[in-house]
Order: C-alpha cells, then sequence, then structure tokens
C-alpha cells in the first residue's frame, strides 16, 4: 500500500468483524479508472452481481443513498448503501451498507486509485470491514467478501482498459 493511501485503508475492526483488502492493477490511466468507478449512481458498470441500482437520495456527492438489487444465486436481494467519501482530486471513494436483505452489516469499503510505479497504469485498493454474520468465522466471511471485490475489481480493469483503447483512437 503506498504511503499516501495507509491512512485511508486504516479501519477501525470491532471484536465480532473482519477486515481485508485488495488490490488489482489496471493497464489504463488513473484518470481513465476514476472515471468509472467515481459513478455512484451506476455500479452495475463494472459490478458484474449488481442487477440494477436506482438513487433515493441525493445527487452523487457525499451523503447520496442508492439501492442495489443483486442477481440472483446470491445469500442476498438487496442492499442501501451511502456514499461516505468522494474525493476527486486524490481518487478515494468510500461507500457504506445502511440497509437491506442481505449479511453483510456495518460493511464499509473504501478504495483508492493510485498510479503504478512502472508508468501509464494504475493500482486499485479496496479494503473493507464488516460485521462477521451470526454462524460464520472470520475467514468465511472475509474469502466469501473478497471473492466479491475481486470479481469487481477485474470487471473494472477489463472496463477501463477497453476505454483506453477506446480514447487512444479518438485521439490519434
Ligand atoms: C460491493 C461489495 C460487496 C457487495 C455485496 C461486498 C453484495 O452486493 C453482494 C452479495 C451479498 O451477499 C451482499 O462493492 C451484498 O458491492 C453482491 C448484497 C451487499
Amino acid at each position: 500500500v503506498p504511503d499516501d493511501a495507509v491512512h485511508y485503508h486504516t479501519h477501525a475492526v470491532g471484536p465480532d468483524q473482519c477486515c481485508s483488502a485488495v488490490s488489482q492493477t489496471v493497464s489504463a490511466p488513473v484518470s481513465t479508472v476514476w472515471s468509472v468507478v467515481r459513478r455512484f449512481d451506476n455500479p452495475q458498470v463494472y459490478k458484474n452481481f449488481v442487477k440494477s441500482c436506482q438513487v433515493i437520495v441525493g445527487d452523487g456527492n457525499v451523503g447520496t443513498l442508492r439501492e442495489v438489487h443483486v442477481v440472483s444465486g446470491l445469500p442476498a436481494a438487496s442492499s442501501t448503501e451511502r456514499l461516505e467519501i468522494l474525493d476527486d482530486e486524490r481518487h478515494i471513494i468510500s461507500f457504506s451498507i445502511v440497509g437491506g436483505e442481505h449479511r453483510l452489516n456495518n460493511y464499509r469499503s473504501v478504495t483508492t486509485l493510485h498510479r503504478s510505479p512502472a508508468g501509464a497504469g494504475t493500482v486499485v485498493i479496496e479494503s473493507y470491514v464488516v460485521d462477521v454474520p451470526p454462524g460464520n468465522t472470520k475467514e468465511e466471511t472475509c474469502v466469501f467478501v473478497n471473492t466479491i471485490v475481486r470479481c469487481n475489481l477485474q470487471s473494472l480493469a477489463r472496463i477501463a482498459e477497453d476505454l483506453a483503447k477506446t480514447n487512444n483512437c479518438k485521439s490519434s
């Protein structure tokens, strides 16, 4: 984790909570990745488990509430989520889960983008904290959530890389 991101990925973790982080490199500029990630009203663009999303309250700034419906086959139907941080300068977005029909109580995640040390690409870091659901272990909870987050970030990488190629064609 780069120095400037340590603070944002440091979560207060209670005794019955678990936390973890997933990272993903993307062969696209930070600005391109950010243009996808910052759309709190449009998570289905890269989150494959999201079937639909409606903004309930707000204009896309901090405090905006969205209701997400997920595809079938998951131990969940819907989730109500609040935008907590949207920092266009530092490329930080954070949301918390405040309701819905699912087992992930008190979920909060923070996603930060960083220019990859190698050059033109981006490193995405997403960390979270969540209550361990009754009947599950911390490890099971982390495996479940890490799987979802990893899928989301892999999909984000594909979409941003495609966008970067399209943008290149347009400008040449
Ligand atoms: C995100 C991250 C997560 C989303 C989880 C962890 C969720 O949307 C799914 C299944 C669940 O059981 C819980 O960034 C919930 O969206 C796919 C409905 C919240």
